[in-house]
């Protein structure tokens, strides 16, 4: 027989655990606002129009069950080795020197990251980054130490710099005058975001950089926090346009650091677009910022018109204009 005193004691003790335990989940969800949202992933986002056809690559793998981190390195080889495309690896533009030199990072689910800067001769250094990710204790790789790297591990040396882009350098050779361009044709470094069918969120950013950029200059692109960012907590952020003035601000860490403390990726761009306009003349230049949550919601924002970005969500790979912050 139970006797009063023990039912009493039992009720208290599941009243307590009970009460804990809304308390507790209350608090987590107040700590981070994506508990209990609406997932909306797998999902694919990256920056420009280049980014539809590296969606696909990256859907497939994805969609067949495979994880994000492969899906972000496969994806962006496609501009990677595309010598159309002047402002990723094969066939991007020179420095003032002539010479095509590469930056690229990658970051997993679990905080783990690769990168390279200052690399030549490497059609994927996407690829290279990766590999200094995962047969290394190092994060990062720089110029001949990269692509002895590389070279030491199966990568072949190969001449990127293509005729068009050769013609191109000529041409700008004639007057030397270094300016940035605003949403340079239109078409830039592509920076690619993956959540998989597991929720896991991985990132991979890569570019030639600046056209015409002094030899030796290095971007944002494959600093972890500047041109991309990822914590499978929270989100995934993508940086583009004029590297220095990301890097100032770090600011696809602040993207991401702005989702933890309860922004949507959308208010999370726009702020760390204006944190740049605030304090920089962003007037010629431009920035874009992509980001996607742990739910598969995305935001994306930018200086000046002309940004775009392509997201691969519910089986569908559309290409859509983001907003932005000087509108005369
Ligand atoms: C860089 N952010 O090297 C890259 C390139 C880019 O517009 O996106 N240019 O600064």
């Amino acid at each position: 027989m139970i006797n009063r005193r023990k039912f009493i004691l039992g009720t208290a003790f599941t009243s307590l655990f009970a009460y804990f335990g809304i308390t507790y989940a209350k608090a987590r969800k107040s700590l981070n606002p994506l508990v209990g949202a609406k997932k909306a992933f797998p999902i694919v986002i990256s920056t420009w129009n280049h980014g539809l056809a590296a969606n696909e690559a990256a859907w497939e793998i994805i969609n067949g069950g495979g994880k994000a981190i492969d899906a972000v390195e496969a994806g962006v080889r496609i501009p990677e080795g595309d010598p159309k495309i002047n402002s990723v690896g094969f066939g991007g533009y020179p420095d003032r020197d002539g010479k095509v030199t590469l930056d690229a990072c990658i970051m997993d689910e679990n905080g783990n990251c690769g990168s390279v800067s200052f690399l030549q001769n490497i059609k994927h250094p996407i690829s290279v980054a990766r590999m200094v990710m995962d047969e290394t204790p190092h994060v990062m790789l720089s110029g001949a130490g990269a692509l002895k790297f590389a070279l030491d591990n199966g990568f072949k040396e190969e001449v990127l710099l293509t005729e068009k882009a050769k013609r191109a350098w000529e041409n700008w050779l004639k007057t030397s005058k270094y300016a940035p361009i605003i949403n340079q044709e239109n078409h830039d470094t592509i920076g690619l975001l993956a959540i998989d069918k597991n929720g896991d969120i991985s990132g991979a950013c890569t570019t030639s950089g600046l056209s015409w950029k002094l030899h030796g200059r290095v971007g944002d692109s494959p600093i972890i926090g500047a041109g991309m960012y990822v914590d499978n907590d929270i989100g995934g952020a993508v940086a583009t346009g004029m590297g220095e003035a990301v890097l100032k601000t770090l600011g696809t860490f602040l993207v991401v650091e702005l989702m933890r403390n309860g922004s949507s990726p959308q208010a999370a761009c726009e702020e760390a677009v204006k944190r740049i306009a605030a304090k920089q003349n962003a007037k010629d230049f431009q920035v874009g910022y992509a980001a996607i949550n742990k739910s598969g919601n995305h935001g994306a924002y930018c200086i000046h018109k002309g940004f775009n970005y392509a997201l691969h969500q519910n089986y569908k790979n559309v290409l859509v204009d983001s907003n932005y912050l000087m509108k005369d």
